[in-house]
C-alpha cells in the first residue's frame, strides 16, 4: 500500500504491524443512505486528509504507539473478522466508516471475543429503530443492534428522535446527554455513569458534531456539538474508562471542501491521543 492508503503514513513511525497499537481499518460500507449518500469515500478522504496531519497533536505524539493500516473491510462480515483479528492481538481497533452500520461488525467482533464493555455514541441521532425501510441493518438501526447483543449504552449530542426511540429510551433507561443539555449547561460530571462497565467502544458518528464544523454528512441537525465540547468528552470518557476500540463513521465528503475531511482525521488522532495518555497514566498508578 502506498502512503495514500495509510493513516499518518508520512509521521507516524514504521513499526512493525503486529507492534502497533492502533490498527486502522477502513471501512468503505455504503448500503441504506437515508439522504445524502457519499459515506464509501469517507475512509480514503480521512486517511488522504490524515496526511496533514502534524504528529504532536497539542500533548503528545499519539503516533509514537504505531498506527498500522490494514486493507478495506468493505462487508459487516469482512470488519468483524479485521476486528476480530486486532482484538486477538490485544491492539486497539479504529474503524474508519462508511455509514454507521460498520459499527455492528465491530461490536459483534469484540462481544464475540469475550470483552465485558459498553458502548459510548456521539451522534445526532439515536439510531434505535428496530427497523428502517423494512432493514434492521439500515444505519438508523445501528444502536438498537447493539442493545440486542445487551451492550449498554451512553449517548452523547443526539437531538433528533423518533417517538417510539424516545420511549425506547425511558422503558430501558438509557444512559444520554443530548446536545440541548450540554449546550446549555455543559459537560455533566461525571460524564460516564458510575454503573458503566470499566471497558468502554467509542462509535463517533461526525453529525454529532454542529454542522458548522461538520457539513460533510449525510443527515446535518444544527445544534450539535462544538470541537472543543467533543475534545472534553473524549478526555473525560478514556481518563475514567479503557478504551478497546473505536470508529469514526458517515464522513460523506463535498468535493473541493477539505475542512470536514480534515476535522474528522484530527479527531481519529485526537482520540489515539486521548487513549495514548490514560495508558500512560494508568501505567505509572
Ligand atoms: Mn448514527
Amino acid at each position: 500500500m502506498d502512503s495514500a492508503h495509510r493513516f499518518l503514513d508520512s509521521e507516524a513511525p514504521h513499526l512493525a504491524a503486529d507492534q502497533c497499537l492502533f490498527q486502522v481499518i477502513p471501512a468503505p460500507y455504503e448500503k441504506t443512505v437515508s439522504y445524502g449518500g457519499g459515506t464509501a469515500q469517507g475512509p480514503s478522504a480521512i486517511i488522504l486528509a490524515s496526511g496533514q496531519l502534524e504528529a504532536y497533536d497539542g500533548a503528545s505524539c499519539p503516533c509514537e504507539q504505531g498506527i498500522h493500516t490494514l486493507p478495506p473491510a468493505p462487508t459487516l462480515q469482512a470488519i468483524e473478522s479485521a476486528v476480530a483479528g486486532v482484538a486477538a492481538m490485544g491492539k486497539i481497533p479504529v474503524l474508519l466508516g462508511g455509514e454507521h452500520t460498520v459499527t455492528y461488525g465491530a461490536l459483534k467482533a469484540l462481544r464475540d471475543a469475550g470483552e465485558t464493555f459498553g458502548v459510548i455514541q456521539f451522534d445526532a441521532h439515536a439510531d434505535l429503530r428496530d427497523t428502517y425501510e423494512g432493514d434492521p441493518f439500515s444505519h438508523a438501526c445501528v444502536m438498537r443492534r447493539a442493545l440486542d447483543m445487551d451492550l449498554p449504552l451512553l449517548q452523547i449530542g443526539v437531538r433528533a428522535l423518533s417517538p417510539p426511540e424516545v420511549e425506547l429510551r425511558k422503558n430501558r433507561a438509557i444512559h444520554h446527554y443530548d446536545a440541548d443539555l450540554i449546550g446549555r449547561h455543559g459537560l455533566p460530571s461525571p460524564l460516564v455513569p458510575a454503573d458503566f462497565p470499566q471497558k468502554v467502544y467509542i462509535t463517533f458518528d461526525v453529525d454529532g458534531l454542529d454542522p458548522s464544523i461538520m457539513a460533510a454528512t449525510g443527515t446535518p441537525e444544527p445544534g450539535g456539538l462544538t470541537w472543543w465540547q467533543a475534545m472534553d468528552c473524549l478526555a473525560a470518557i478514556t481518563s475514567a474508562r479503557t478504551v478497546i476500540g473505536f470508529d469514526v463513521v458517515e464522513l460523506a465528503p463535498i468535493k473541493d471542501l477539505h475542512a470536514p475531511d480534515f476535522t474528522a482525521a484530527r479527531l481519529v488522532y485526537n482520540l489515539m491521543g486521548y487513549i495514548t495518555r490514560a495508558r500512560a497514566t494508568n501505567k505509572t498508578k
